[in-house]
């Protein structure tokens, strides 16, 4: 067994922790060798609420689970934090766009940056998940100016996933025979999807892809999903943002081969994006760290949408110039 670590949840007592909390308990970010400190944060009106996750894991009796802590205080919570999944957020409501939730959910990550640079421990991994996920993620690192930029990611992994699912479900195969997908830009309906080197069962899809297809149905499906299940459920996706949280983490602690799509810190790309920008570029993780793929092109049809989804996060940035 390893020394325990801390690992903090932010919305701790909403819907997305709700379903990652048990599951990071039983050891499926971490592994089962890796006893776990959880650090539970929400506001102050939840805390009962919160109380009442911290019976249920008690209940649980996870081996893994060496201690459990709930609280509102930021600079208690991230107490020397290795992990964290930035969670606590306004979840968008049916008809809104992220950017509507800018204004209200950047000013959580503004302390939250503070106090991780305070009082976390210098090599966290920082998990951004609360909407707007890129842009939080950017204001989050800005205020931990201490802390290496590459250890602030932002989630794209669900519209990751949804991608592998789509393209799965038209090819009629099995998730493992899909790869190299990307989704490139914002988590929000700007994203790109691109399947340009995507590859089924080993062989490159653009030899058995249909064109109106991806255009006119892959790549709306893929960036309207969020709104699609909203539509259906009358909330927003938690279980699999719960999963797309949990792979993320474990993945970029425990390596994985596949080209995956991270939002990270644009600065040295090669692609032309600006820098600056909390970007979403296709990556492999490697044991406890992730890595661009730098030698690949994107391709040219993809231009005018990239331009878009890139545009939308410099306004949204520069939105919030005075949390940075
Ligand atoms: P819930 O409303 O169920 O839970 C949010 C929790 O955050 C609540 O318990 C609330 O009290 C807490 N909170 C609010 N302000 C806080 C603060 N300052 N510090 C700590 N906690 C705070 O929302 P849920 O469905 O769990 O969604 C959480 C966030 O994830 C939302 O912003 C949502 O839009 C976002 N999502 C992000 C996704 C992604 O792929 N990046 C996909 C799913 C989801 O839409």
């Amino acid at each position: 067994m390893n020394e325990p670590v801390n690992v903090v949840v932010t919305g701790a007592a909403g819907n997305i922790a709700y379903s990652a909390i048990f599951r990071v308990a039983a050891g499926q970010m971490l592994g089962e060798n890796q006893p776990i400190n959880l650090m539970l944060i929400d506001i102050e009106p939840a805390m009962n609420a919160l109380n009442g996750v911290k019976f249920e894991l008690e209940d649980c009796a996870f081996p893994l689970l060496n201690s459990i802590t709930t609280t509102f205080n930021l600079n208690q919570g991230f107490e020397q934090c290795d992990y964290a999944l930035l969670i606590g957020a306004k979840p968008r409501m049916k008809g809104m766009e992220r950017k509507d939730l800018l204004k209200d959910n950047g000013k959580i990550f503004k302390p939250q940056g503070k106090a991780i640079n305070e009082v976390a421990s210098k090599k966290i991994k920082v998990l951004v998940v609360g909407n707007p996920a890129n842009t939080n993620a950017l204001i989050t690192m800005h205020n931990a100016p201490t802390i290496d930029p590459k250890q602030f990611t932002s989630m794209m992994r669900l519209d990751h996933d949804r991608s592998l699912a789509q393209v799965a479900n038209k090819y009629n195969t099995n998730i493992k025979e899909v790869k190299k997908i990307i989704v490139w830009g914002n988590h929000s309906n700007t994203q790109v999807p691109d399947l340009s080197n995507a590859e089924v069962s080993g062989k490159n899809i653009k030899d058995i892809m249909n064109e109106d297809w991806y255009k006119n149905d892959f790549i709306p499906r893929i960036q309207n999903r969020g709104a699609e299940i909203i539509e259906a459920r009358g909330s927003s996706s938690a279980a699999s943002a719960a999963n797309a949280a949990i792979t993320h983490m474990r993945d970029w602690v425990s390596g994985n081969n596949d080209w995956l799509s991270i939002g990270q810190i644009s600065n040295s790309n090669p692609f032309n994006i600006s820098e600056d920008i909390m970007f979403s570029f296709p990556s492999i993780c490697n044991e406890g760290s992730y890595e661009m793929i730098k030698n690949i092109e994107m391709s040219e049809i993809l231009n005018d949408y990239i331009k878009i989804t890139e545009k939308e996060l410099i306004q949204e940035r520069d939105s919030v110039l005075d949390l940075l």
